[in-house]
């Protein structure tokens, strides 16, 4: 691996750094998104309301806590080794409504500190403008993303953060898992499902929405720092077919193009033919105004991000294959592959193949910002008078990952600039709102009811990332 590879871990506002109501920070939609069964039904925008209720516990407001650890943190985080740390804002820290004039500078404040320290660590921030967050007051006042007033809030932010922030960060990414809208239409652009017969012209138009607002960050940003590096994010994994059967070919493929749709525009600056012509069928209307087409044509991303956690598996023809649970992707269980407790099935060398279908699609420099493994972890003494905890399962996860990650640079000259695994220390989980769904490499001592001192304690893969980290990779 090149010298200046990126190792990290990475994380998300509204699921780790809690605090929402303090300083001045505005609520966003994921924080009305309650843990418990109701969360999916909030998640895809098919609630009927917009308040918080004492009936529901929310995950997001206390996270595990970075707004009041965040020295800790990064300095354990300096402690692993890390080199780059993702992190995302949290749009109602600057804009508590999204519609003001002036922002909160508590909120600037806080990110200016967390900034600060990573430069003390000469760790190197990657910035995720929106991971999932949107103000609520834009949701409840204009509906969100389908409404193109929405571009000029989020524009308004970027200013503020490229003006304040460009010395400190140099890898932005604009907005979390765009093809999420798709799937999670709340959690990703603050759709509320009143009818369904519109919901795909809904999302359809929020997308283009996001994809001019991706494009017009792009611009701010270069405009205020011709030197950083602005990415694109796509939740990521190749779809196989699940026969040689052509008609299986062909399903995976259209399957695949759902997918590289969002990254076709971003990339390469313009729709896609085969898309325009299936949402012409579909009755879909882009709603394209005066100067969209060249703001996208000019401004594409410099780079791609994407996360990966599994592969997926489909089939034109009726099978006996069961589909997975529990993540909003669902697919076909792969018979090949083993899954993790919550059903998401395990393939690294899936990671090599995306990696490479990726690279040869698009030929721009790649980063890989997600790929981990949510597990149950229980804390044991250490031996040494403290306590930790043995996830051997996780160390086996991203050690079979790492190695497909290598052979897709070493061996197939796949340019990847870093890596970032999810998440750097326990965090909430998006999909489901648990705690118990752990993904970090240091542990927090809080439950799914609440409950916990929200200590921190490394993980036997705290000390084996660590030394990733330090030989480069070489030591697995
Ligand atoms: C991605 C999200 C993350 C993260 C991860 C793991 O889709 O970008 O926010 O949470 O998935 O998923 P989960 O937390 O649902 O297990």
């Amino acid at each position: 691996m090149k010298k200046d590879f990126l190792w990290g871990c990475a994380s998300a506002a509204n699921q780790f750094e809690g605090g929402f109501d303090e300083d001045g920070r505005g609520l966003a939609n994921v924080d009305i998104i309650p843990m418990g069964e109701k969360r999916f039904q909030y998640s895809t925008g098919r609630m009927n309301s917009l308040e918080l209720s004492e009936d529901f516990f929310y995950p997001s407001h206390t996270g595990t806590d970075f707004y009041h650890h965040y020295k800790e943190d990064l300095k354990l985080f300096h402690e692993m080794g890390m080199k780059c740390f993702r992190m995302s804002i949290a749009w109602t820290r600057i804009f508590p409504n999204g519609d003001e004039d002036q922002p909160n500078e508590k909120g600037i404040q806080f990110y200016e500190n967390v900034f600060k320290e990573c430069q003390k660590y000469g760790i190197e921030p990657l910035v995720t403008i929106t991971h999932f967050d949107c103000p609520i007051h834009l949701i409840r006042t204009y509906g969100g993303w389908k409404n193109r007033i929405m571009i000029q809030f989020y524009e308004k932010l970027v200013r503020i953060l490229a003006e304040r922030f460009h010395s400190y960060v140099k890898y932005w990414v604009t907005f979390n898992e765009i093809n999420m809208v798709l799937h999670l239409p709340f959690m990703g652009a603050g759709l509320v499902i009143e009818d369904e017969s519109r919901e795909l012209q809904d999302m359809y138009t929020a997308i283009h929405h996001e994809l001019v607002a991706s494009a017009m960050a792009t611009k701010i940003l270069h405009e205020i720092d011709p030197e950083c590096k602005v990415g694109s994010m796509l939740a990521a994994g190749t779809t196989y077919p699940n026969t040689p059967n052509p008609e299986d070919i062909w399903l995976a493929l259209e399957k695949n193009r759902d997918v590289y749709f969002f990254l076709d525009v971003q990339s390469r600056g313009y729709y896609p033919a085969y898309g325009l012509k299936r949402l012409e069928r579909l009755g879909i209307q882009i709603p394209f105004c005066e100067g969209d087409k060249e703001l996208l044509e000019e401004n594409t991303n410099d780079y791609i991000t994407f996360s990966y956690y599994s592969s997926r598996l489909t089939s034109a023809a009726q099978t006996n294959l069961k589909t997975t649970e529990g993540n909003v992707f669902a697919t076909l269980r792969n018979p090949y592959l083993e899954a993790s407790e919550w059903g998401w099935q395990i393939d690294p060398l899936g990671f090599r193949i995306t990696l490479n279908n990726i690279y040869d699609r698009y030929q721009k420099p790649l980063f890989v910002v997600e790929n981990g493994l949510g597990a149950r972890d229980e804390l044991v003494p250490d031996g040494k008078g403290g306590y930790t905890v043995e996830d051997d399962d996780r160390i086996d996860y991203l050690r079979k990952h790492i190695r497909a990650l290598k052979q897709a640079v070493e061996e197939d000259g796949v340019e990847l600039w870093g890596y970032t695994t999810w998440g750097c220390i326990d965090l909430v989980s998006a999909s489901t709102g648990q705690m118990s769904k752990r993904y970090g490499l240091i542990y927090v001592d809080r439950n799914d009811d609440g409950s916990g001192t929200l200590k921190r304690y490394r993980k036997k893969s705290f000390y084996w990332y660590q030394k990733v980290i330090q030989t480069n990779g070489e030591c697995l």
